[in-house]
């Protein structure tokens, strides 16, 4: 045990004592934590009794898989971590699927979990909920740490702090021991215990010859483009952002979660001509996005002919670069710092693109609004997804500060092409991994983050893997409104079991399902809608109310397409009869 634990008694006779409970709850709040996400139980309910007795906001999840995708974004909004407690192994288990996801996202996120004895857990004696969780936590997250003596709590939270938050972020894995929570120490020597980590993320300033460099790859570039990431969205250097594209003239295409980092009605914004400038772009700058499965690992067909490309990238993780392809121009640094620096470089003097380049983009842009548009236009009956979509794009538009959170597969592909952001961090969706069950989880922590008011659009099947969060949101009173694209299964509601038996298609979920009776079942607003006319008044009344809301949006079962828009990573058996087994 360290010292100060064993500190001699003052001379009062009874000093001041304070536990692990205490000390925990006490260096959060020191570190500026005001929401923890979780689920009770042993040993970790009175750790979340003590922080709401002391003005930590505890939010009750009814699964920790949904209380972990809610710290995750909540880190993602703020720049902070957030924090998820749980039981030991199963809860924890349930968690650690969101700190892995919070993890390949570069998310900040702490898990910290309850777990049983050391001296039992190790020698595998069987204690009550025995997992070796620290050896279990490691290989998916950025760090793990286990604390064993009161007296290292304030370490071992300021440790976990520095690691999700600095350099690249990511998910920390933080262990407590039941003993550990009921250990009792001086409160004075407990208190000078605790670490207030000064500046968590301290600024990593681009080397200025590789900013130099950059900058005249940029400026020799006929065909340049920016690629916006997530990473660009969370730095929250929007202003920057804004000045070093719109001073440059080159236009930008948004990955999904930097929707909004500038309006996507920007003139400079390419993303309706997206498969064009990626094909044909000669210089490549990437803000914050990696070149994973989402850029098609930046070769292939999508980009045009091999070695027509050459690359700048902007990232805090140096081992990103050359990850994928030869990056010409590896800027290293917190996007903050390095945009910055490109702008001062850039001054007042930089000539825009030729005008072939970006004249080519905006006609096939007007080409493709024009292609949208008459499919918007359409009023099919059932609704198709763009007959719904129509209205959620004109919600958001009347109300730009509202979040979009958004999965499913259709639901989820022609949600982000149809509805347009406004403003930074205000879509928030599956992300790296592409992972159905974000919904509730990121719907309750944007709400709670930003005090705005969320609109959720998701699959059916999305839906089911956190839908009985509505009660969490029913309980909280949160201005969420869920609309749920129901065309009656994954993908299409038409499946057929290929063996001609009577068990549905494994594609099918309950033709016809009420999905808003569910929050109607807690107190919360249901509607049922099958005209865009009643999904609009649906919706409008929800946004502007408050109350939680659901609405059953039913969708025409044969308007999807399998797997979406990524049909073409799905494998096929060429041995199966057509449709058939
Ligand atoms: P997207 O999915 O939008 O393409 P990715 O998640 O692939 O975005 O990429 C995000 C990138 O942003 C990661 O490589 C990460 O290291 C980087 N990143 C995150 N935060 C910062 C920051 N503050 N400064 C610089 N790079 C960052
Ligand atoms: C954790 C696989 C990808 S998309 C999807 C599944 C199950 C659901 C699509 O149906 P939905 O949308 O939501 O009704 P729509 O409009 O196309 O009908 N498990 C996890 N993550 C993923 N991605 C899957 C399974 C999947
Ligand atoms: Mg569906």
């Amino acid at each position: 045990m360290s010292s100060a634990a064993v500190e001699p008694a003052r001379d009062h006779a009874e000093a001041e004592l304070t536990d692990g409970f205490h000390l925990v709850v006490e260096a959060l709040k020191l570190n500026g934590i005001r929401t923890i996400y979780g689920v009770p139980g042993i040993p970790i309910t009175d750790l979340g009794r003590l922080a709401q007795a002391s003005g930590i906001r505890v939010i009750s999840f009814r699964h920790e898989q949904n209380a972990g995708n809610a710290a995750a974004i909540a880190g993602f909004l703020t720049k902070a971590p957030g924090v998820c407690l749980t039981v030991s192994a199963p809860g924890f288990l349930n968690g650690l699927v969101a700190l892995a996801n919070a993890t390949t996202n570069c998310f900040p996120m702490i898990l910290i979990s309850g777990s049983s004895e050391r001296e039992i857990v190790d020698l595998q004696q069987g204690d009550y909920e025995e997992m070796d969780q620290l050896a279990v936590a490691r290989p998916l997250c950025k760090a793990a740490y286990r604390v064993l003596h009161a007296a290292d709590i304030g370490i071992g939270i300021a440790r976990a702090i520095r690691a999700a938050v600095s350099g690249r972020p990511g998910g920390v894995y933080l262990d407590l021991p039941a003993k550990l929570l009921g250990q009792v120490m001086d409160a004075e020597a407990g208190r000078r215990s605790l670490v207030k980590v000064i500046d968590p993320a301290p600024a990593q300033l681009p080397a200025p010859e590789s900013v130099a460099r950059a900058l005249d790859v940029l400026r020799g570039a006929e065909k340049p483009l920016i690629i916006l990431g997530k990473g660009a969205a969370y730095a929250q250097a929007d202003d920057d952002i804004r000045a070093l594209v719109e001073k440059t003239g080159i236009p930008y295409v948004p990955m999904s979660m930097a929707k909004g980092l500038l309006p996507d009605t920007h003139p400079q914004s390419a993303a309706a001509a997206r498969s064009t400038v990626l094909a044909e772009s000669d210089v490549v700058m990437l803000i914050g996005a990696r070149l994973n499965w989402l850029l098609s690992h930046g070769k292939g067909k999508q980009w045009g002919a091999p070695g027509s490309k050459r690359f700048i990238q902007v990232d805090i993780e140096p081992r990103e670069m050359d990850s994928n392809v030869e990056i010409a121009a590896p800027v290293v640094g917190d996007i903050g710092s390095c945009v910055a620096a490109l702008l001062r470089g850039v001054g007042d003097t930089w000539q825009p693109p030729p005008a072939a380049w970006t004249d080519a983009i905006t006609a096939k842009k007007e080409q493709n609004v024009a292609r949208m548009a008459s499919r918007l236009g359409r009023n099919a009956m059932p609704m198709d997804y763009h007959s719904a979509l129509r209205v959620l794009r004109d919600v958001i538009k009347e109300r730009p500060d509202a979040i979009l959170v958004n999965e499913g597969a259709n639901t989820l592909d022609q949600a982000r092409g149809v509805i347009d952001m406004y403003r930074p961090r205000k879509r928030l969706d599956v992300g790296t991994w592409g992972v159905m069950g974000i919904g509730m989880g990121f719907a309750a922590a944007a709400a709670i983050e930003t005090g705005q008011k969320v609109l959720a659009v998701v699959g059916d099947s999305a839906f089911g893997f956190s839908g009985m969060e509505v009660e969490t949101i029913c309980r909280y009173g949160l201005p969420v409104c869920v609309v749920v694209f129901n065309n009656d299964g994954i993908y299409r509601g038409d499946g057929v079991n290929p063996s001609g038996g009577a068990d549905p298609a494994i594609t099918m979920f309950v033709p016809g399902a009420r999905y808003d009776r569910m929050m109607e079942a807690f107190g919360g607003v249901g509607a049922h809608v099958t005209t865009p006319d009643e999904l609009k008044r649906a919706v409008d009344a929800a946004m502007d109310s408050g109350k939680p809301t659901l609405i059953n949006a039913v969708i025409d079962p044969a308007a999807g397409t399998e797997s979406g828009n990524i049909g073409n990573l799905n494998p096929k058996s060429a041995l199966a009869k057509k449709g058939g087994a």
